[in-house]
């Protein structure tokens, strides 16, 4: 058997550079143990699976395993669950349809599953073993995924752009055609599938003129060819519709959901589709929303959109994600009785129950827009008869746009442990998510991807790290994030204790820096309009996008109390919507999402609110050049590409976050007239 050869690129090859193993007796005891692979059943071992089994440890072990047809003593084993006798029926029955078992039996090495994905994701795990010098003896696991969906959304537009991408251009696109070549979307399908990725949109929710016609003939047949691609590392793909797909391209004059000609127009295209993509997952949808067409359009509800492109999926098991992004995007900044925060509970909540059993909404973490602090969304543990997805933003739209370090890894722990108290205590977005709190057909979790044609992939080499921790979250969400984050810099850069504990303590400290010199205690935004990057308090303040801090002379803040303020805290269950609707037990780091607050208000620390924004602001830029400091002393331990390129980067979060601080200083000194206690500089 050949051996794949892979990018030796260190920023390029990410978690999967396989470096070599510099512990002697581990490589000793490792390069016995796997000196043979014997495959058994092989028509159903994906080759992909193989190929990495044999480069991981050819490259790890500076030896390539030999394959066999049998074992008698040390060696590897790989085979479906089925047609193996070392395995016992206990063993069996543990492995779910996406799991696999690794098992060391008496010094061989077993990996096995019952699918070909969960054999991929078997020898991916194998490997990281590897990478991480665990002993032999230790080699045993039984790992399922606890979602079922874990998807990663393409905002890829096929002129090569990528709406809100901060990595280059689209790796699938280029002047309106599906790439050529197609080395680099492998090698994406590969690092996804390592991490546990099984499912992929391949176009942006923004559906324009050229995406619109993914759906023909012209463009099918290299969807099919992408999917192909996919297909051999476990991936499913899902394309986003236009819901006015029937107008342009069906030339129907309406698109209404329950007009006939409009449902036959769509059973046909549906049809068409699998002709070419027997496997094909299913439709992504942004409906009425930013200037979207949707249902409301022809005076109909969200369940009738989706369950009309459900009906024509159905007979091929296709299923449509509806995205719950619904909110009146022309509002007026004058209005204080409409709030934005409010509108995808207001849209769906009456809905709960009415949609088929092949749809699945999903919901943003936040009620907003993936600012860096908001409160969970409402939606869960509010919808209780439907099916639901979580979606998170990979990209950093809001957080940085990968020219700074903002590991998001910790913010989504957060939104997945935290209690809905839908069905009393311990009613978790993570349990929600994974049809553990309520049973639903279909569920999961979907992250906006944050890579492009970039030689690092995410633009940030340290960005990498929330593709990766993405991924390990997505398939358990009960791991450590410790675990995570310090398999991700083994696994990248090395197992020296001190690299390990700098860039672990850069990355756990980075999101909490950005919140500091950027937007505080939850208000969010005060973003330059457009591009979302850099201080601009007003930015968006008299606009018609719903998202107003209200800042005045004496406080600032967003009243969403029950009684005085826009009502939005009693979308929680009851414990929640009291925690936040009071100001005294509101989480502080959310506490002017939901409360109009006055800049002398004492906060738990005793600082005044003012004084608070002014030392985070402070602290935030000595953070960012406290991370610059760590990363200086990591010169020898880092290769002068991937050292000189996060420096690069760290030199312009410092300069940048001085801008933001300054410019909210700033603005608010300027507010309220009431100077630092500290007697530092505020302009
Ligand atoms: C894809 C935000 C972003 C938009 C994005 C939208 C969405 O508003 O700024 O670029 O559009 O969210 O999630 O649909």
């Amino acid at each position: 058997m050949r051996v794949q050869k892979f990018s030796d690129n260190l920023a390029y090859s990410c978690w999967l550079g396989y470096r070599e193993i510099k512990n002697k007796d581990v490589l000793k005891e490792y390069r016995k143990a796997f000196s043979c692979v014997a495959v058994i059943n092989k028509t159903k071992i994906p080759r992909a699976a193989l190929d990495e089994l044999k480069y991981g440890i050819g490259k790890m072990l500076e030896k390539t395993p030999r394959f066999v047809d049998y074992i008698n003593g040390d060696g590897i084993i790989i085979g479906p669950a089925d047609s193996l006798d070392m395995l016992s029926s206990e063993e069996i029955n543990g492995i779910g349809g996406e799991g696999y078992i690794i098992k060391n039996d008496n010094g061989r090495i077993i990996i096995s599953a019952k699918t070909g994905r969960g054999i991929l994701y078997g020898v991916f795990s194998f490997l990281r073993l590897i990478q991480l010098e665990r002993p032999l003896s230790s080699m045993n696991v039984l790992d399922n995924p606890l979602n079922m969906l874990r998807m990663v959304n393409q905002w890829d537009n096929l002129d090569g752009s990528i709406e809100r991408g901060y990595a280059g251009r689209s790796i699938l696109y280029k002047n309106n055609k599906i790439v050529r070549n197609k080395k680099r979307v492998r090698d994406y399908a590969r690092l996804l599938a390592s991490v546990g990725i099984n499912s992929i949109v391949l176009n942006n929710v923004n559906v324009h003129y050229h995406e619109t016609r993914l759906l023909t003939e012209r463009y099918l047949p290299e969807v099919a060819n992408l999917a192909g691609i996919f297909r051999e590392y476990g991936i499913t793909v899902f394309l986003s519709v236009n819901f006015a797909s029937p107008i342009e391209l069906g030339k129907l004059p309406t698109a209404d959901p329950l007009n006939t000609a409009v449902r036959k127009w769509w059973a046909d295209t549906v049809k068409e589709i699998y002709r070419h993509i027997p496997d094909f997952g299913g439709f992504l949808v942004k409906a009425d929303s930013e200037n979207r067409q949707g249902p409301y359009t022809y005076g109909r509800n969200h369940a009738e959109g989706a369950n009309m492109l459900a009906s024509a999926l159905k007979p091929f098991n296709g299923i449509v994600i509806w995205r719950c992004f619904v909110y009146n995007c022309l509002q007026d900044w004058r209005d204080r009785a409409t709030d934005r925060a409010s509108a995808a509970y207001d849209n769906f909540k009456p809905l709960d129950g009415k949609f088929l059993e092949n749809v699945i909404l999903q919901i943003k973490n936040g009620p907003m827009d993936f600012q860096v602090r908001e409160p969970v969304s409402p939606l869960f543990g509010g919808l209780q008869k439907t099916n639901q997805m979580l979606e998170l933003q990979i990209t950093q739209e809001y957080t940085g746009q990968q020219k700074h370090i903002c590991y998001l890894v910790p913010q989504w722990k957060e939104v997945l442990d935290f209690d809905t108290y839908a069905k009393g205590e311990g009613s978790t977005v993570k349990k929600i998510i994974s049809g553990r709190l309520y049973p639903q057909k279909y569920s999961g979790i979907a992250a906006v991807s944050n890579i492009g044609d970039d030689n690092t992939w995410t633009g940030h080499i340290l960005a990498q790290a929330n593709l990766y921790g993405y991924g390990r979250l997505a398939w358990k969400p009960d791991t450590d994030i410790n675990e995570i984050t310090r398999e991700w810099i083994i696994l990248t850069f090395t197992d020296h204790p001190e690299v390990i504990e700098i860039i672990q303590s850069i990355l756990l400290n980075s999101w909490r820096t950005y919140e500091n010199y950027t937007s505080p205690l939850g208000i969010g935004w005060m973003v330059n309009p457009g591009s979302h990057y850099g201080p601009n308090i007003d930015g968006y303040e008299y606009s018609i996008w719903g998202t107003y801090h209200r800042a005045d002379c004496y406080g600032i803040g967003v009243d969403r109390t029950i009684g005085n303020g826009t009502g939005f805290a009693g979308q929680y269950h009851k414990r929640n919507a009291e925690m936040y609707n009071s100001i005294e037990s509101c989480p502080e780091e959310l506490l002017l999402f939901f409360h109009h607050v006055p800049y002398n208000y004492r906060l738990k620390s005793g600082k005044t609110l003012i004084q608070h924004i002014y030392d985070t602001h402070f602290e935030g830029v000595e953070q960012a050049e406290k991370f610059k400091a760590q990363w200086l002393l990591l010169k020898d331990h880092i290769d002068p590409e991937r050292f000189e390129h996060v420096l690069n980067r760290l030199n312009i979060q410092i300069k940048d976050a001085i801008e933001w601080r300054d410019v909210v200083n700033a603005y608010f000194y300027r507010k309220c007239g009431i100077p630092d206690e500290k007697g530092r500089i505020i302009y």
